[in-house]
Formats: C-alpha cells, structure tokens, sequence
C-alpha cells in the first residue's frame, strides 16, 4: 500500500544547509519524493540554549508501515553520525514523521501525527508551504489553520533559494 507522509527534517550542527540535502538524497532511495518545502532559519524552542536550526518539509510516499519508516528513518540518522547527548539539543540530522496518511498510532515506540506539531511554528510553517489543505487526523484541522492559530514567537525565516 501506498501512503503518503510528511517530514519534517532539522539540522543545527555544521553545514546544516547539507546535512538537509544529503538526508533528502537517502529518502530518494527509500520512496517516492514527491515535494521539499524551501529551507528555514528557525530559532530554537524548547531546549534554546543552541544554535539555531535549519528546517524544512518533505512529502514522501511510502509503503512502509510507520513502525518501518520509523526505523528507516532513524538508520539514516544514525549513517549521517547523529549522536544522541542532549535530549532535544544539537543535532546533525533530525528526521521526524508528521503526519502518516490518515494514520493515527499511539504506542510506546511510535507517536503519529507528531505530538508537537501543532505547536512548533518551525513545523507548521515548512509543512504549509507544500501542503496547507493536509489534514490533521485528531485535531480535524488544516495545516493552514493550525498555523494560523500559533501564538506569535519563534522567530523562522524562509530561505529563498533563488
Ligand atoms: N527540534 C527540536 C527542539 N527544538 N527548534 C528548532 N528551531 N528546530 C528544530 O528542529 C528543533 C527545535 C527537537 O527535535
Ligand atoms: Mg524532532
Ligand atoms: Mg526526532
């Protein structure tokens, strides 16, 4: 089966600007691209005494199941050198599922549609750029509306990449 799901990528560690191309590169192998937002300059949250991060959004289509692409995912973390020190701190990749299809999953290992997503304008913002009409399978809200309903804060500023 086919499913299409949505990343979000991060990188906060030396040349982020690659670390974003390379971990976009290794997804080619793993399914079908079908979008990459614009990349974003986005202060950190939660933990913030870091540097700031580069952001963006991937559309993938999968015939993973989540638990699979989970794995799949983490591999790719784990072949680019990402070192797990501080929870929610630097990293070199960072490669999250957002939304799976209209696939809710609530286990110890697997949290689908991502937890925070609807908090973190770093997110929200990337995701809007390639699909505002996507859907929000619990809260039954577009990305375009959850957006919008961001309190003001976390600075991010889209990259133009002309
Ligand atoms: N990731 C986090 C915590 N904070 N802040 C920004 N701006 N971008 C991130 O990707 C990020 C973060 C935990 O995964
Ligand atoms: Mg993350
Ligand atoms: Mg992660």
């Amino acid at each position: 089966m086919l499913t299409l799901v949505y990343l979000s990528l991060g990188s906060n560690i030396d040349d982020r600007e690659s670390h974003l191309r390379d971990a976009i590169g290794h997804l080619e192998t793993e399914g079908r691209l079908v979008l990459v937002s614009s990349l974003y300059e986005t202060e950190p949250v939660e933990f913030t005494d870091q540097a700031w991060f580069l952001n963006c959004a991937v559309a993938l289509e999968t015939t993973e199941t989540p638990q699979q692409l989970m794995a799949t995912l983490l591999h790719i973390e784990q072949q680019m050198g990402r070192q797990r020190i501080q929870k929610k701190g630097p990293r070199t990749i960072d490669i999250d599922v957002l939304l799976f299809g209209d696939t809710v999953v609530d286990s110890p290992e697997v949290t689908i549609p991502h937890p925070a997503m609807s908090q973190r304008r770093f997110v929200l913002e990337p995701l809007a750029e390639i699909a505002p009409e996507a859907r929000h399978p619990v809260l039954k809200k577009t990305i375009r509306e959850l957006l919008a309903a961001l309190p003001a804060g976390q600075a991010v500023r889209r990259i133009a990449n002309d």
